[in-house]
C-alpha cells in the first residue's frame, strides 16, 4: 500500500514527511523518497510472545513526499511527469492543507479546490487523449473493447465536467475494472490533514467541526500540527509523553494516520505465526481465502487446498492449536472463506 503526500507549497508537506518518518528533512531526504511504515499491531506483538520467533515481521505502508500541486500546474505542465506518475500509482493520497501563518492568507478550503480542480483537470486530459487516439483509430480498429471503452471515457469525461471526482461516479459491469486500469486520481481516496500552528493545536477540535461544515462530508479529516508531531518523531521515547501531555496530543499523528489509511483503504490484516516468523498481512476486507493466499506466494494460490484458520481471539482464550481444536474453534476453510481480521492462518497448498 503506497501513499503520497501532496499539497500547495510550504504547507508541511516535509514536516508531516518527518513526522511520519522520523527521517529529518535537513537529512537531505530526495524528493520522492519512499519510506515503509509498520503498522503497529498489538496482536501481533502477542503472538511474537507466545511463538518467540527469530522475525516478526509487521505490516508496513510506503510513504512519500511527492508533489507540490498550485494552481495551473496541469494546464501548464509545470508538474513533472515523474510527480504524476508517482500520484498515479498511488493507492491513497494524504493532502495536508495549510491552517498557520506564513505570512500569506490562510485558506485551507481554497487549497483544497485548488488540487481538488487540478486532479479533475489532469484526468480530463488524460480521457482527452486516450479518446483522441481512439478516434484516429476510427474504423481501423471497431472492435466492441474499444467502443465500451470509448463510451465509458465520455461517460467519465461528462462526470468531470461537472466538476465531480470519478470516486463518485457510478460505475456498470466491467467499467470498474476498466476504469482502474487508468489510475485516474480523483478516484483515489483521500485523507486530509489541516496542519495548524502549535498555538491553536489545542483547539483541534474546533478548528475540525468548523471546516468540516466546508469540505465535501465523505473525506476524513484530520488536524495536528506537523511541525510538534515531526519533533516529536525524532525525540527519545523517554520524553515523548511529556511531550505529548504538555501539548495534548493523544495519539501521535503516525499512529492516527495508519489507522485511517487503513481504515480508507479497507485493510484488514490476518496473521501467520511459527517458530522462524510471526507476520501481519494486509488484504482489502471482503478477499477470500485463496486470494490472501496468493498475496503469500502465487504458489499458494495456484495450489490452494485449504486454509487452517483460528480467530484470534479464540486463539488467545485457548492458548494454543491443540485446545483450539479441542474446543472446535479450528477450522479448515476452502478457498470461498471470506478472510476476517485478525485470523490466524496457515495455508495448506500442494506440491
Ligand atoms: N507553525 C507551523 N509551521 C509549520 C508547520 N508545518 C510546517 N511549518 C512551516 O512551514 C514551512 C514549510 O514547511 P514544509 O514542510 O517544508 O512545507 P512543504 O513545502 O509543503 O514541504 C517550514 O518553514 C515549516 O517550519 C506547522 O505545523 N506549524
Ligand atoms: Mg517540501
Amino acid at each position: 500500500m503506497y501513499i503520497s503526500i501532496i499539497g500547495a507549497a510550504g504547507s508541511g508537506k516535509t514536516m508531516l514527511f518527518q513526522a511520519l518518518s522520523g527521517i529529518k528533512k535537513d537529512n537531505g531526504i530526495a524528493p520522492n523518497t519512499i519510506v515503509t511504515v509498520d503498522v503497529p499491531d498489538e496482536r501481533l506483538e502477542r503472538l511474537a510472545k507466545t511463538f518467540n520467533p527469530k522475525k516478526t515481521v509487521h505490516a508496513r505502508i510506503e510513504i512519500s513526499d511527492t508533489a507540490t500541486i498550485e494552481e495551473g500546474d496541469v494546464k501548464n505542465e509545470t508538474i513533472s511527469p515523474k510527480a504524476i506518475q508517482k500520484m498515479r500509482t498511488s493507492d491513497a493520497f494524504i493532502l495536508i492543507l495549510r491552517h498557520f501563518d506564513n505570512g500569506l492568507p490562510v485558506d485551507p478550503v481554497a487549497e483544497f479546490g485548488t488540487i481538488f480542480t487540478e486532479f479533475i483537470l489532469s484526468d480530463m486530459a488524460q480521457i482527452e487523449m486516450r479518446l483522441e487516439r481512439i478516434n484516429k483509430q476510427g474504423g481501423k480498429k471497431d472492435n466492441t473493447i474499444v467502443q465500451q471503452e470509448k463510451a465509458m471515457l465520455e461517460k467519465c469525461l461528462a462526470h468531470l465536467n461537472e466538476e465531480k471526482p470519478l470516486s463518485t461516479l457510478q460505475t456498470l459491469n466491467g467499467e470498474g475494472k476498466m476504469l482502474r486500469g487508468f489510475q485516474f486520481l480523483s478516484q483515489k481516496p483521500m485523507m486530509l490533514v489541516v496542519n495548524c500552528d502549535e498555538m491553536t493545536v489545542d483547539k483541534a477540535e474546533t478548528i475540525l467541526s468548523d471546516i468540516k461544515l466546508l469540505l465535501p462530508g465523505d473525506i476524513p479529516i484530520i488536524v495536528a500540527c506537523a511541525k510538534l508531531e515531526a519533533e516529536l518523531a525524532l525525540m527519545p521515547p523517554e520524553e515523548c509523553a511529556d511531550f505529548m501531555i504538555e501539548y495534548g496530543i493523544k495519539e501521535t499523528i503516525r499512529y492516527r494516520i495508519i489507522q485511517l489509511a487503513c481504515r480508507t483503504l479497507g485493510l484488514i490484516f490476518f496473521l501467520t505465526v511459527g517458530e522462524d516468523e510471526c507476520r501481519a498481512w494486509p488484504i482489502k476486507r471482503g478477499m477470500s481465502a485463496q486470494d490472501a493466499a496468493g498475496t503469500i506466494h502465487t504458489d499458494f494460490y495456484n495450489k490452494f487446498i485449504r486454509a487452517e484458520t483460528v480467530g484470534y481471539d479464540d486463539f488467545t482464550k485457548y492458548g494454543n492449536f491443540a485446545e483450539c481444536k479441542k474446543a472446535g474453534v479450528w477450522r479448515l476453510e476452502g478457498k470461498e472463506y471470506v478472510v476476517k481480521d485478525g485470523d490466524i492462518i496457515s495455508i495448506r497448498a500442494g506440491n
